[in-house]
């Protein structure tokens, strides 16, 4: 052997003593990570247990080195802890944490509930009727007295505004704590504790809305003033669906955000962030048995949209009905798959039936995040003007491209009727 053949041979054994030491460290810190998520995951879990049968599959897939495991599994982010990152970012909104904790919970414990429904024997009517003149579920009066209960322990709300109460009240008052630090907290909540309740018998989707403002910092405080700010003054919106799966989708005003909740562990998990609205998409989403009542505009609308003639759509996909009756679902729906959700006004009712406050506003702010939009027909929901605490409004809600040329529509028609 002449000295090219040893320096060949030399090179090739210290090659394959390299490859072995790669696969060595390669294992050892696969396992790692592995193990570390395992961990994490058990740790937040909380107690829960982890010997169903479920569970333990979900600790095998975690375990089998073989399976591939992909980065995200690995790196779920909890709710907590994506709410921890993003506050530390914005320092500013810090004091909003129990309040982001809070809703998290109350979604966990109302979603628990609609699972249980036919269970517990928790549908049906509850008796009273709200001040929407609505008859009130049972569900609909747990889930305003979960949130107002959860926002106000949170210790940093000082006012909520339910759409099941009759004027919005100081915590003090929901806590029965007349001198306590519940009226002190720098923040006001808005929400529907149950949006789509006449779908609760009947097992579809529901949601809750919720929105956070902060109080004014001149000037007075009351609950009603805190309240009624405009939308645009919103600094968190967002809903929980509790649907196949308990979706928290959230925007603190840093892009729209998606979390689900994994049944194993009880947590809710970052599945989607700084969702992006399609431009235009195939779903319109509206109660076509109120279209003899509706403004002859959305009706025109609606007609050259399913012959797809309405101009600048850049979605080739064809038209596609789906309505839920429960506008968390129906505009979750859209903000997946693009198109456009709405609730016109009718001639009897020319507000519509959607309230700006609980339901509008909130949606609003969270489609535009995605960067969708959303009009009462003429304008900006956002920039509306809120003058009661149960106001209504049209609403239309979804892809850019079909919510500015309905509004085109609106526009035409009003100045050709004056
Ligand atoms: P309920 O809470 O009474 O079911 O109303 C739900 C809702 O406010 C909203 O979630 C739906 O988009 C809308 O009403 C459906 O109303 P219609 O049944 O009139 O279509």
């Amino acid at each position: 052997m002449n000295l090219s053949h040893f320096i060949a041979v030399y090179a090739f054994l210290f090659y394959l003593s390299m490859c072995k030491g790669y696969l060595t460290t390669h294992r050892f810190f696969t396992r790692r990570t592995i193990e570390t998520s395992r961990c994490r995951s058990l740790l937040s879990a909380g107690g829960t247990s982890l010997s169903s049968s479920a569970s333990s599959s979900n600790v095998a897939k975690y375990t089998s080195l073989s399976a591939p495991v992909s980065a995200s599994k690995v790196e779920r982010k909890t709710f907590n802890r994506f709410m921890q990152i993003e506050l530390w970012r914005t320092p500013e909104l810090e004091a909003l944490y129990p309040i982001l904790c809070s809703i998290e919970v109350a979604c966990r414990d109302i979603n628990r509930l609609m699972r249980r429904i036919s269970t517990d024997n928790l549908d049906g009517l509850h008796g009273n009727i709200n001040v929407q003149g609505e008859d009130q579920k049972k569900l609909d009066v747990i889930a305003n007295r979960i949130m107002k209960n959860a926002l106000c322990c949170s210790g940093k709300i000082s006012i909520v505004a339910s759409e099941e109460d009759e004027r919005p009240c100081l915590c003090s008052a929901v806590t029965d704590n007349s001198n306590s630090a519940f009226s002190n907290g720098e923040f006001a909540a808005v929400f529907d504790p149950l949006d789509g309740s006449s779908n609760i018998d009947s097992g579809l989707p529901t949601g809750t809305i919720f929105g956070i403002y902060q109080n004014p910092k001149y000037g007075p405080r009351d609950p009603l003033t805190t309240t009624t700010q405009k939308g645009s003054e919103l600094i968190v919106a967002g809903y929980c669906l509790y649907s196949a799966a308990c979706h928290i989708v959230i925007t603190l005003r840093t892009g729209l955000h998606i979390f689900t909740l994994d049944d194993v562990t009880g947590e809710f998990y970052l599945t989607r962030s700084n969702v992006r609205i399609p431009r235009s998409g195939p779903i319109y989403s509206f109660n076509d048995a109120n279209a003899a009542t509706w403004d002859p505009a959305v009706n025109y609308f609606l007609s050259d949209l399913k012959t797809k003639s309405i101009r600048n759509k850049s979605c080739s996909k064809n038209p596609s009905a789906r309505y839920m009756g429960a506008l968390v679902a129906d505009v979750h729906n859209i903000l997946i798959n693009g198109g456009i959700f709405g609730y016109p006004g009718s001639k009897i009712k020319p507000e519509g039936k959607l309230r700006l406050l609980y339901e509008a506003n909130p949606i609003a702010m969270m489609i535009e995040e995605a960067g969708g939009m959303a009009s009462n027909g003429f304008g900006r929901i956002l920039d509306m003007p809120v003058k009661d605490v149960h106001q209504r409004t049209p609403l239309f809600v979804g892809s850019v491209d079909e919510v500015s040329e309905l509004q085109r529509y609106m526009t035409f028609f009003q100045a050709g009727s004056k």
